[in-house]
């Protein structure tokens, strides 16, 4: 996260991480308690016995209350690697998490997407500058403005192609998610209504942040169906 400030997890119990093969990689949220939901592109040509997920910690240098080993991951079938289309998986943990008040919680998924205007928390271990190269230690928070997706896409034209599985957020300038909050949550109103996708640099005045519509029609339905069969 650029331009936020530290938080503890009792201000975001819904947040987890991931490693990958024993190092951080990415953010991700319970959306039940077995079910992570998280970006495509930090499991993408990976197999879930890389995986552990990580719950009710505030730092990545503290053990974790909860820790789960992944049973599988499922990547919508329409993901592009290349354009960043349909940029959401759910993975499935090895055993459920143990809630805890405070600590460890389940987000509701979103319903409706965000207004234009209104301002969504985005949270994560990312790095707190374009130019880093670790996460933070501690967890950090910051609020963005959901902008008209009519002024993102002038925003990335003729850089790349915006499509309707995605919104944009940003304070341009100042505010944003970067690299680690990959697959973290975007909330609003209490739900999670956007996943940390992709964005060109980080807190640029051009280039604002980039995240999966978590209520747009083709992500809901992907969400929905495979909620259906895999259980939750
Ligand atoms: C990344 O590299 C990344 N500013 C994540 C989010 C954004 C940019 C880059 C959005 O994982």
């Amino acid at each position: 996260i650029v331009g936020g400030q530290e938080t503890t997890i009792d201000q975001v119990p819904y947040l987890v991480y991931m490693r990958q093969g024993g190092f951080f990689i990415c953010g991700g949220s319970l959306i039940s308690i077995r079910i992570v939901l998280s970006a495509a592109h930090c499991v993408s040509g990976a197999r879930p016995e890389e995986y552990m997920i990580y719950a009710g910690a505030s730092r990545l240098d503290e053990e974790a209350p909860v820790s789960r080993r992944v049973a599988s991951f499922h990547i919508s079938p329409s993901y592009s690697g290349s354009n960043f289309d349909m940029d959401v998986a759910l993975l499935k943990l090895g055993e459920a998490v143990h809630l805890m008040p405070g600590k460890v919680a389940i987000i509701a998924r979103c319903t409706n997407p965000p207004e234009a205007n209104s301002y969504a928390r985005i949270s994560g271990w990312g790095v707190t500058r374009e130019n880093n190269r670790n996460p933070a230690a501690q967890v950090r928070a910051a609020m963005v403005r959901i902008l008209p997706i009519e002024e993102c896409r002038r925003s990335y034209a003729g850089v790349a192609q915006l499509s309707d599985s995605m919104l944009c957020a940003a304070i341009r300038g100042l505010r944003d998610s970067c690299s680690g909050d990959s697959g973290g949550p975007l909330v609003y109103r209490g739900q999670v209504c956007g996943i940390v996708s992709w964005g060109f640099g980080c807190a640029r005045l051009a280039f604002p942040g980039v995240y999966t519509n978590v209520a747009s029609s083709r992500v809901r339905t992907f969400i929905e169906e495979t909620l259906r069969r895999i259980g939750h």
